[in-house]
């Protein structure tokens, strides 16, 4: 018998009831082994390490509830859902989709993971990437893969969301496993051209009246409005970016410096 402990999964002790989610071994109309809404429901999802999973009452990406995660301490803690190798079987592939959206925190935008917690078939505990998306704050994003492997050998699966930084709060909504190809619907991800601040698909004066308003006020219509303000992808909004935005209305410079740190 092996005894698999997740390193640093403290704050959780040994669970007092055990989970047995009801095992569907048939997918429905839609192909759908399992559609968590979150409605009244957590749909065995729970906290992954040190977070707890609670229902929003609010912020939904469908209907009227999520699956909050808080108090993380580490940004792999989240929410995860024990999958069955009854119906998620290993070395055989399976479409998965979950929508994420956080509210809270300094950055504007946060990278999500879809992941696979698993024992191989030497009892050792591994980690498997489903899916990674960019979520901007305040906006829903999906993390989907029509066709990911259960790894050959896998026990004691464990679906989890986690972000790659970080420790903030963050919501889960329409979480989906089906049958392998089958593509659920999500929002769209979305898109925007570094410089174009009102969002009208072009970098001139307009962008450029926008953005020494934004000097001034520090604020933005929205926040995609000041993720294209930071033409120089430092992070930050600043002097420097309306300098380039200027300099590229001119045609003195004809693409924008990457200054990702
Ligand atoms: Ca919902
Ligand atoms: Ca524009
Ligand atoms: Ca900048």
């Amino acid at each position: 018998t092996f005894v698999v402990t997740l390193e640093g999964g403290s704050g959780n002790d040994q669970p007092s009831e055990p989970v047995t989610p009801p095992v569907n071994t048939d997918p429905d109309e839609n192909g759908y082994y399992f559609h968590d809404t979150f409605e009244g429901d957590t749909f065995s999802w729970e906290g992954h390490g040190a977070a707890e999973a609670t229902l929003s009452g609010r912020t939904p990406y469908k209907d009227a509830e999520a699956l909050l995660s808080q108090n993380r301490e580490k940004a792999w803690n989240g929410l995860q859902k024990s999958l069955s190798t009854e119906v998620f079987k290993p070395g055989k592939e399976y479409s998965f989709s979950v929508c994420a959206e956080y509210l809270e925190g300094d950055t504007p935008t946060q990278d999500f993971v879809l992941s696979l917690q698993y024992a191989d078939s030497a009892g050792e505990t591994k980690f498997a990437h489903v899916a990674q998306a960019t979520a901007l704050k305040g906006q829903y994003v999906q993390l989907a893969n029509t066709n990911f492997m259960i790894p050959e050998g896998a026990s004691d699966l464990l679906l989890y969301v986690e972000t790659t930084e970080g420790t903030g709060n963050f919501y889960i909504d329409e979480a989906i496993g089906a049958v392998s190809g089958t593509k659920v619907d999500g929002p769209s991800p979305v898109t925007f051209v570094l410089g174009d601040i009102n969002c009208d698909g072009n970098v001139d004066n307009f962008d450029m009246i926008a953005a020494r308003r934004a000097l001034i006020s520090s604020t933005f219509s929205s926040n995609i409005s000041s993720l294209a303000a930071d033409v120089d992808m430092s992070g930050e909004y600043n002097v420097t970016d309306a300098l380039l935005i200027q300099q590229f209305i001119l045609g003195k410079i004809t693409a924008f410096p990457d200054n990702r740190s």
